[in-house]
């Protein structure tokens, strides 16, 4: 390529980029009357900008070559600033490492586009090897926490053994999104922590966490289950013993692992939660999206846990670098009540669907608990059939 030919072919790219960027996303009409899911995933590798993979200069890329490719973007934390969309997107370079990068877009739906920097995450004594799934929360103190795992290499991993892995939750903080300030890590007596979330009240006066207390890397082990801890100091942060809020069961959708998803909303009838559960099977782990509903004065107390999944893989979304998986750290809720859900599918791409307070508080307060047993879940269907059929004769 001359200088000529070169030029002309960046000018392309750019165009077909800017129009990629510019597609607009669909409603799907609901298949359920709780939420809708949109046509197109809002964020994906392809939308990382053409000045973060290629070297474009002439002289030291004179065959307009790659560089440094972009993987996949998908587990992102979410907020609302001033009306706009910002989200804390997990991208993955070809070199396997995550970074954080946000992304805005005005309606939320579509559109996103990344800023040109990704966040610039300062990093304490102890480097992070990965640092992934951020979770977004606007405290009461005034300042935005993130809230994200930071991994690195197991010091005790035996000679050879290059996969161990330790997760802890690495914290920072900012007012602008752009500027962070890395507090240290979280301390507590879980060997693993992965899916750490800030409540964004003070709880007796204190800063609340949920937390994942984990024997393993990736197996609970004896652990699991989605805990409560409160700590005095956020500058120092420790917690003590972790209340387990929603644990996991024998043979459920969270039966191996669960996770909170993004800070809860605060509703008139309590705390909506939003996490991802998981479960084995021969294809590997499953992983799904739940909901449940915490006592409006008690953050830490279950009132609502309704039974199943609230969405779970379909179509493309069940097919990724790591496939069928569903992931959450991202919710926004508008003044309006409408609820924009920010979902991840395969570790992969990310999606939005779309719902409102009310309809997610009537989906946790009406749907009924898992009864755990085939025998219980047939009563409690027929139980619906019954009277849906009365319903129904009447209908005629
Ligand atoms: O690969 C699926 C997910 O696995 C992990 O989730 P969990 O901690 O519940 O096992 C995380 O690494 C998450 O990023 C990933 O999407």
């Amino acid at each position: 390529m001359n200088k000529e030919q070169y030029r002309f072919k960046l000018k392309e790219m750019l165009k077909e980029h800017e129009e990629f960027l510019r597609i607009p996303n669909e409603k799907l009409p609901s298949e359920n009357n709780i939420f809708h899911r949109y046509k197109n995933p809002i964020l994906t590798g392809k939308h990382a900008p053409i000045h973060w993979r290629f070297d474009l200069d002439y002289e030291t890329n004179p065959n307009l070559l790659e560089r440094l490719g972009i993987n996949t973007a998908f587990n992102s934390g979410a907020i609302e600033l001033n009306g706009k969309i910002y989200l804390a997107v997990r991208v993955e370079g070809y070199d396997r490492k995550s970074f954080f990068a946000i992304a805005e877009s005005e309606t939320g739906v579509d559109n996103f586009r990344f800023w040109d920097f990704p966040i610039t995450m300062p990093e304490t004594d102890n480097p992070d090897a990965n640092v992934y799934d951020m979770r977004l929360t606007k405290h009461k103190d005034g300042w935005i926490y993130g809230v994200f795992c930071t991994e690195r290499k197991d010091p005790d991993a035996a000679p050879g053994d290059l996969s161990s892995a330790t997760a802890q939750a690495g914290i920072a903080r900012t007012k602008d999104m752009k500027t962070w300030e890395r507090l240290p890590d979280l301390k507590s007596n879980s060997q693993q922590q992965r899916n750490v979330v800030l409540h964004e009240e003070f709880v007796d006066g204190k800063y609340a966490f949920y937390t994942r207390p984990q024997d393993g890397f990736i197996d609970a082990g004896k652990g699991g289950g989605i805990g409560w801890a409160l700590c005095e100091d956020i500058t120092n942060p420790e917690i003590g013993e972790e209340k387990i809020i929603d644990t996991r069961d024998y043979h459920t959708i969270k039966e191996s692992k669960n996770g909170q998803g993004p800070a809860p909303i605060k509703t008139d009838e309590g705390w909506l939660h939003i996490a991802h559960g998981v479960r084995g099977c021969a294809a590997g782990l499953r992983y799904v999206i739940y909901m449940f509903m915490t006592d409006k004065n008690d953050p830490s107390e279950m009132i609502y846990s309704p039974g199943g999944f609230f969405m779970a893989p379909e179509g493309e979304e069940r097919i990724g670098d790591v496939s069928n998986v569903l992931f959450i750290n991202g919710w926004v809720k508008r003044d309006n009540g409408e609820v924009l859900i920010y979902y991840a599918s395969s570790d992969t791409r990310m999606h939005v669907a779309t719902s409102t307070v009310g309809k997610l508080v009537d989906y946790c307060k009406g749907t009924p608990s898992d009864p755990l047993r085939t025998a219980a879940c047939v009563a409690q269907r027929n139980k619906m059939i019954e009277k849906n059929l009365e319903i129904l004769k009447n209908l005629k």
